[in-house]
């Protein structure tokens, strides 16, 4: 794709001398986290000048949004909530684009995007690799980026404003700490790790979290991991297939609570007793584990806040005012079981 060449030289044919400098100097600020004042404001005005030009004040601000799928109730209710926030905004006007799990979807989602020169994009990687050319290109269209929920490959900071999502490491250590708590240090555990989606920051640092917390019990051991893709069939697949060869299992870890909740169906189906002949550890907090954890299927599940649309709305808002942003807009998360978790039920939003 050319380098927006024509779109620039509109730009530059509209704007007064002043804003011509700063216009310059704005294309390597974008895409950093702190746009300096002048060209923030210089954003929305370029594109205006290179269509018809309502007033600044009126003009919604556009906002691409490259989702992944809908593989998970987690991932619905991200979806709702990005759709509501920015669809009860009369300022804003969203595209949505659903991936269907397919990293080269949100590539041409992106690129559609950038063609359409819309004022931000978001973007929640499937997978964590395989970015740097489509956010270069996003880059140098002055297009912001943000990340939304799963983070990409250390050492591209620059190629997005902000990562607004959860700590997934500490996910997995809570997830370990709940199960070391529960069955005391020095206990044996055999576990079976059902991972989420190959190559995903999710997956990839409950996974390095959750381990990383075991390292030092050595009776807790992993007997079996395998990817569950985070949805409830493939998670009821996986351990299906496993308790044919072994049953021998005290723990199960899911990624998520779609793929908890599939493993439960078939640890009934072969005899035993979720919950209690295995406890069951999912992430994410979706309802459906709360209400499992109450009927005393599951045992915990470590909560992982999806409701991320206003925090993106109110990110671009701030990047548009020229304001400083955080690098990692951290999400705010507890950990249910219990009667802890019973109690919250009637309460949980997703
Ligand atoms: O935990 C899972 C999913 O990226 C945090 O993606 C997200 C994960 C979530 O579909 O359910």
């Amino acid at each position: 794709m050319n380098r927006k060449k024509p779109f620039f030289m509109t730009m530059l044919a509209t704007i007064m001398l002043v804003g011509l400098i700063a216009g310059c100097g704005s294309n390597s600020n974008n895409g950093g986290n702190k746009p300096a004042s002048g060209n923030a404001t210089n954003e929305p005005k370029t594109e205006n000048a290179a269509t018809e030009a309502p007033p600044a004040a009126d003009k919604k601000l556009v906002v691409g949004f490259a989702q992944i799928g809908a593989e998970s109730g987690w991932r619905d209710a991200e979806t709702d909530s990005v759709k509501a926030t920015f669809g009860e905004d009369p300022g804003f006007e969203l595209k949505f684009s659903d991936a269907q799990q397919k990293q080269e979807n949100q590539i041409k989602a992106i690129r559609t995007f950038i063609a359409q020169k819309v004022d931000a994009i978001g973007l929640a990687p499937v997978v964590e690799s395989g970015w740097e050319t489509v956010l270069k290109e996003a880059k140098d269209a002055n297009i912001p980026v943000f990340l939304l929920d799963r983070g990409i490959t250390k050492g591209n900071e620059d190629l997005y404003v902000s990562f607004i999502g959860s700590d997934f490491i500490l996910e997995g250590q809570n997830a370990a700490k709940w199960m070391i708590e529960e069955f005391g240090t020095g206990a044996q555990v055999n576990i079976v790790q059902l991972e989420g989606t190959v190559g995903a920051s999710a997956a990839n640092d409950r996974k390095k979290g959750f381990e990383d917390a075991i390292a030092g019990e050595a009776g807790y051991k992993i007997v079996y991991s395998q990817t569950g893709e985070f949805t409830r069939a493939k998670g009821k697949e996986v351990m299906e297939a496993y308790l044919k060869k072994d049953k021998n299992i005290q723990v199960v870890y899911a990624h998520n609570d779609d793929m908890a909740l599939g493993a439960i169906q078939a640890i009934e189906e072969a005899g035993l007793k979720p919950g209690t002949d295995i406890k069951i550890i999912g992430v994410d907090g979706i309802k459906a584990a709360f209400e499992a954890i109450a009927e005393g299927k599951m045992n915990v599940t470590v909560e992982c806040n999806p409701l991320l649309g206003p925090q993106l709305k109110q990110a671009i808002l701030d990047y548009k005012a020229g304001k400083t942003l955080e690098k990692w807009i951290k999400s705010d998360e507890d950990v249910y079981f219990g009667q802890k978790a019973i109690d919250a039920l009637p309460n949980r939003k997703y």
